[in-house]
């Protein structure tokens, strides 16, 4: 019987759970130095002078390098060559101007780690302070360009907004337009950044990254150093979560780096908390302008999105972040008519890049907002306006208007199914018997409908992953995959998808993975490409593994090919018919060794879709809103380990509510973070969420023979709206329309005030 569809357990936790995980930190590197950063007190000045002279007197002082030193090399690769301005690239240390607070200004070395922060205090950097530029808006206004070279805030743009069409809501009986902010949010993994490096005596480097794939960060490394990939290996030892933020090298990792080569001895790096907050690349950061029109039986007629995307100080992932909310921006729905447009600005703060969900959470939280707005204003209940405009279910693949291709989907279904599972009638009838008594904790209740794309494979050519399965002679395999798993557990799942061809016990097949040398190709894992491109390769060089033995035991068994039965229940070819003449798997493992190395090809992304439903109590005296329930159908194809996609599940709603609840990165008007410790910044807590209720939902996708989409983002996708929605729909009564997020108890109790003034 196959295991695939089995709650298997993590094969990874007992070794988590007893002798510890090995991160970057703890990789033993005898002699080496450590680093420290000197980071940037103000949000943008001129460098007037850095004098270190005191800094060298400092216990166990081994260097201090400043921007100068590293003037031979090229600036940070931006990440999306063509599509951004190329004037804009990031130096490795600040040289002449910096352009954020916690922005690398110069390092000091030291013999101990703890000697780096008391010396870097004696680094005396003199700045001249330059207008900073804090806010988006205000960056797209351009009275203060913040690279006179570029000669533009404008980092990349996507559509015209000039050209958007002046009639698209022609003929509507209701038109509802509204701005409303996607906040910027720090992806705090429990583990900062760091790296550890070394160079050998051939002049190769090794280095030691928590990431998301190290191919790609071998090749980012080797850009920003200058130096061939095939000069560098990089290891990833585990990583203590990344969500999205790990992908790639940052400056840091390339001074590390540079640092052990000028020193001639190993050197390390581990950020504190504070540094991770103000020098992690942010997540999010959309100020969005929604519109919306239709008529009042509830048909949508024409929908426009209009996007500013804050870059921060150096346009990375984050400016090109719009292009895949524009994507997605329709979502599941069937509109008439659609537009979207988006501009990316720099701005005097942290990068903005990738966080769990990166571009579709965005394109989620815009229109279904858009439709609660018109649910309100035309008095049709939400669940209702969804109804009549989601796409009808399709088996063959949908091209929208924007040119996503949907692979399958049935949006109204998963609707049905959450607001059965919530028993939506009995909540909307609790909520009108609170609304009559007038009480003073009113309860709300939040839909939200998804569509995202998994997979989108950036890579030339398409989607595609590689994976290398070998048998050994002791009846164990290996595998080598081109992923890298940072929580998701593909060393449990990889190695039921082998089993399950080969036959061969889970705790006999070792997962290998984030050793450029070891692996020189591979995606990484992100954009949740990894089970349906890296797992289906697995599945498949176990499959074309079994024709190769195949050949093999032919020879042994003095049979034809064809006649060969392959058991995977006992892991062994026998002639048909003749079960006594039979050889097992492992057997043909020598003399020579067996192995295949397979590259899956997607047709393309697929995309998972679901309903998420919310229901909020607040507080109308004191505005705090609480989240009661979390009601989730997240579809993503053919689910492969149940308990597994349902972590993911939990851990993504679990992000996706603290968005809408507690999670903001806030600067002050000069540009000084004020959430640079946990203290300020409120991750979310298990208090704030209650037990998740998961309904199933599969269906599948023909892009892979695997049947399945990706479901590492979806929590964060379809969470976030429907608790911002729950929590304005316990208000709509009282006048409230709108409470941007995070929708703190301050924020709560402001727009309650506003309404009963009659400013909804
Ligand atoms: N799975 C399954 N059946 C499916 C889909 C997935 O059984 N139909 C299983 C897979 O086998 C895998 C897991 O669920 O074990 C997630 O698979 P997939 O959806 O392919 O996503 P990825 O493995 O590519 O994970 C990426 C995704 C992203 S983009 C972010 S960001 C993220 C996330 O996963 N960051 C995480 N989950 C995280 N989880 C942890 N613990 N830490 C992070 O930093």
């Amino acid at each position: 019987m196959s295991i695939l569809g089995t709650r298997v357990l993590r094969t990874e936790d007992p070794g988590f759970l007893t002798t510890g995980a090995v991160y970057t930190d703890d990789v033993r590197l005898p002699g080496a130095c450590h680093v420290f950063f000197v980071r940037s007190p103000v949000a943008h000045a001129r460098i007037a002078s850095v004098d270190a002279s005191a800094a060298l007197e400092a216990p166990g002082l081994l260097a201090v390098f400043t921007g100068a030193d590293l003037a031979g090399l090229p600036r940070l690769a931006p990440p999306m060559p063509g599509m951004i301005n190329g004037a804009m690239g990031q130096p490795l240390l600040a040289t002449g101007v910096v352009r954020f607070v916690g922005e690398p200004v110069a390092v000091v070395v030291t013999e101990e780690p703890y000697q780096g922060e008391d010396a870097a205090e004696l680094v005396d950097v003199d700045y001249d302070p330059l207008p900073p530029v804090i806010d988006m808006t205000g960056a797209a206004d351009g009275a203060s360009v913040l690279f006179p070279d570029a000669g533009t805030n404008v980092a990349a743009s996507f559509g015209d907004a000039a050209e958007l069409k002046t009639g698209l809501f022609d003929g509507c009986d209701v038109v509802v337009t509204r701005t409303i902010v996607n906040q910027r949010v720090a992806p705090a993994p429990m583990e900062p950044r760091a790296a550890a490096a070394v160079w050998g005596e051939d002049g190769r480097l090794t280095a030691w990254i928590p990431n998301q794939g190290a191919q790609g960060t071998r090749d980012s490394l080797s850009e920003m150093l200058g130096i061939e990939p095939a000069g560098l290996r990089v290891i990833t030892p585990d990583v203590g979560g990344a969500f999205g933020a790990k992908f790639g090298a940052d400056p840091e990792h390339a001074v590390v780096c540079w640092v052990a080569r000028q020193l001639g001895r190993p050197a390390r790096w581990a950020e504190a908390r504070g540094e991770n907050l103000v020098g992690m690349t942010h997540g999010r950061a959309q100020r969005q302008t929604v519109t919306i029109g239709g008529s009042r039986d509830g048909t949508v007629a024409a929908y426009r999105l209009e996007i500013l995307q804050d870059a921060g100080a150096y346009p990375r992932f984050g400016a090109f972040l719009p292009a895949l909310t524009i994507l997605m921006a329709p979502g599941p729905y069937a509109f008439g008519r659609a537009e979207a447009v988006a501009t990316s600005v720099v701005t005097n703060t942290t990068p903005v890049g990738a966080y769990r969900g990166a571009g579709r959470p965005e394109a989620t939280a815009a229109v279904e907002r858009a439709i609660d707005l018109f649910a309100a204003e035309i008095g049709m209940d939400p669940a209702d306006v969804r109804r009549k405009n989601l796409l009808p279910k399709f088996t063959e693949p949908h091209t929208t208007a924007f040119g996503a291709v949907y692979d399958s989907g049935d949006y109204a279904a998963a609707l049905d199914k959450a607001l059965a599972a919530a028993g939506y009638a009995g909540l909307r009838a609790e909520q009108a018997k609170r609304r009559a008594a007038g009480e003073v904790v009113q309860l709300g209740i939040g839909i939200s409908c998804y569509v995202e794309i998994t997979g989108p494979g950036m890579e030339e050519g398409g989607p595609r992953e590689n994976a290398t399965v070998e048998v050994h002679p002791d009846g164990s395999a290996t595998i080598l995959t081109g992923t890298s798993p940072h929580g998701q557990g593909h060393a449990t799942v990889w190695a039921m998808l082998a089993s399950d061809e080969l036959g061969i016990p889970i705790d006999k097949i070792t997962v290998k993975w984030g050793d450029t040398d070891l692996i020189p190709e591979g995606g990484g894992t992100g954009g949740s490409r990894s089970l349906q491109q890296g797992g289906a390769a697995v599945q498949q060089a176990s499959q074309e593994l079994i024709e190769v033995a195949r050949q093999r035991a032919a020879e042994t068994l003095e049979a034809s090919p064809a006649d060969l039965v392959f058991d995977a229940g006992r892991s062994a070819f026998a002639v048909a018919g003749d079960p006594a003449a039979s050889v097992p798997l492992a057997a043909l493992a020598e003399p020579e060794r067996l192995f295949v190395r397979a590259v899956f090809s997607a047709p393309g992304p697929t995309f998972p879709f679901g309903t998420h439903v919310a229901v909020a109590e607040v507080d109308t005296e004191t505005g705090k809103a609480v989240v009661r329930r979390m009601v989730t159908v997240d579809d993503a194809g053919t689910v492969i380990n149940p308990l597994l996609a349902e972590g993911q599940r939990h851990g993504g709603i679990a992000q996706g509510v603290a968005q809408a609840l507690c999670e903001e990165v806030v600067y002050d008007a000069d540009g000084n973070p004020l959430t640079a410790t946990f203290a300020d910044y409120a991750v979310l807590s298990p208090t704030e969420v209650p037990s998740f209720e998961l309904a199933d939902m599969a269906t599948p996708t023909s892009y892979n023979p695997l049947g399945a989409k990706g479901i590492g983002e979806a929590g964060t996708i379809g969470a976030t709206p429907a608790v911002q929605n729950a929590i304005i729909d316990a208000l709509a009564h009282l006048g409230v329309r709108h409470i941007d997020m995070p929708a703190s108890p301050q924020r709560v109790w402001q727009a309650l005030r506003s309404a009963s003034a009659g400013d909804g």
